[in-house]
């Protein structure tokens, strides 16, 4: 095992929910710690880059609408394997088959609005950090 960083965004849907607190305190109960937040609304561009592995998909477009429809937090954690316990925290992408304890499980009904990002390994994890805190 090993110490981790992960790319954490709570959504423009969690922002907007009110969600913010919820999601910090689950973090921070986890163990995890929180090196970067940051509240911020991304350009176009720059969700395009977060999001280019699924490019070709037919969702990319209205999902680079919805990441770029509002604000967002964007945070950087760190800590024992943080990416797994932080994607075990999020649930799996469609809220409907997450655990009901997790955060989309708890939060959300669709796949669109899922209310949280998690790098998905230490690749995309270095990657992801690097366009948010460059
Ligand atoms: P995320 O990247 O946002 O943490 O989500 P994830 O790893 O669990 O899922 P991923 O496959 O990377 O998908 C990214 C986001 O695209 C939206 N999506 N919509 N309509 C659809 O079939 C569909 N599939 C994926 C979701 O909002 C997902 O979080
Ligand atoms: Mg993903």
């Amino acid at each position: 095992m090993a110490t981790e960083s992960t790319l954490i965004l709570i959504k423009p849907d969690g922002v907007r929910r009110g969600l913010i607190g919820e999601v910090v305190r689950r973090i921070e109960r986890k163990g995890l710690t929180i090196d970067k937040m940051e509240l911020r609304t991304l350009e176009r561009e720059t969700a395009e880059e977060h999001y280019g592995e699924h490019r070709e998909r037919p969702f990319f477009g209205e999902l680079v609408d919805f990441i770029t429809g509002g604000p967002l937090v964007a945070l950087v954690v760190t800590g024992e394997s943080a990416i797994a316990a932080m994607r075990q925290l999020a649930g799996a992408t469609n809220p409907l088959e997450s655990a009901p304890g997790s955060i989309r499980g708890e939060f959300a009904t669709e796949i669109g609005e899922n209310i949280i990002h998690g790098s998905d390994s230490p690749e995309s994890a270095e990657r992801e950090i690097k366009i948010f805190f460059p």
